[in-house]
């Protein structure tokens, strides 16, 4: 890979957007790569995933505008399709997935980092949406995962305004969970996954598919999505040693680590 790195260590996995000359902005071949890098990741092994950028100064500072200033309609479809494509393959990825946004997180970079599970950032990040003044609308799912994630009417203001904001507005409108020197992000990220990873596996993925699937439903249907997710983790491993555990008072009994099962 040339513009995507993963790295392992022990249950959490870090992706790294690396492509610094273009302050990690996504062409095709770094949405490729990061497709390939995902399904890549062993699911036995792997409980959480970071994603981050390389350097210091941007997470993400969008879709390649020299790649996109030339394509005909039907090209940016099909780029519009890749992105899509990835940006779905993470926000329904199995095990939880935290962005470190370490820096700009401009188009492209906004809706990446609103693909993942968790956004904790850095003080130097800066988040928007800057389609509108490009002549484009969001095109990776901008327009429905800001809505979702903050009121419609703050995603509607940043969209057509297309205004860039700092890391403490982007935590005050519940955009990211923390804001940490720059620093401390990654140390951070890795303490919240590693965290993450200490709990039952199946119970975690399946939290991530109640919380998704439930979202995308009427209330009535999202508690029979969790029934059966909850249902679901009686009789693993986890589930048995957790409740024995408790029930023998020996606190210092951790779960057993075991391998995710498919049951
Ligand atoms: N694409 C390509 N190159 C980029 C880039 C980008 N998004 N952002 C920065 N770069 C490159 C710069 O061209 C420059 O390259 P060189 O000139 O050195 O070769 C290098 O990175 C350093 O950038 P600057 O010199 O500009 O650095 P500054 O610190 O002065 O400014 C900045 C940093 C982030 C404020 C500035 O670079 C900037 O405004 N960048 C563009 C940010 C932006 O507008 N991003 C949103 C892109 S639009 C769709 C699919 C997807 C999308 C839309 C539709 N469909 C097909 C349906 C998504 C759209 C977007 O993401």
């Amino acid at each position: 890979m040339e513009f995507v790195k993963y790295e392992q260590e022990g249950f959490v996995g870090i992706v790294t957007i690396d492509r610094q000359k273009a302050l990690n902005a996504l062409n095709s071949q770094v949405l490729e790569e990061l497709s390939d890098t995902f399904d890549a990741i062993d699911l036995e092994t792997t409980r959480c995933v970071i994603l981050t950028g390389a350097g210091e100064k941007s997470f993400v500072a969008g879709a390649d505008i020299g790649e996109m200033s030339t394509l005909t309609k039907a090209e940016g479809e099909a780029f519009g399709k890749k992105g899509n494509d990835i940006f779905l393959k993470i926000e329904k990825f199995p095990i939880p997935v935290i962005a470190a946004v370490n820096g700009f997180a401009l188009g492209g970079g906004c809706e990446i980092s609103m693909s993942c599970d968790i956004r904790i950032c850095s003080e130097n990040a800066v988040f928007g949406q800057p389609e509108v003044g490009l002549g484009i609308t969001p095109g990776f799912g901008g327009t429905q995962r800001l809505a979702r994630l903050v009121s419609p009417g703050m995603a509607k203001q940043l969209i057509y305004t297309a205004r860039n904001i700092k890391a403490d507005e982007a935590y005050r409108i519940g955009l990211v969970n923390a804001v940490y020197p720059l620093e401390e992000l990654l140390p951070a990220a890795k303490k919240m996954a590693a965290g993450i990873a200490a709990n039952a596996p199946i119970a975690v993925r399946n939290c991530k598919k109640a919380i998704n699937d439930g979202l995308q439903t009427d209330i009535d249907s999202a508690v029979v999505i969790e029934e059966k997710l909850f249902g679901d983790c009686f009789e693993t491993e986890d589930q048995k040693a957790g409740m024995a555990n408790f029930l023998e008072k020996d606190k210092e009994k951790k779960l057993k680590v075991v391998p995710f099962q498919n049951k």
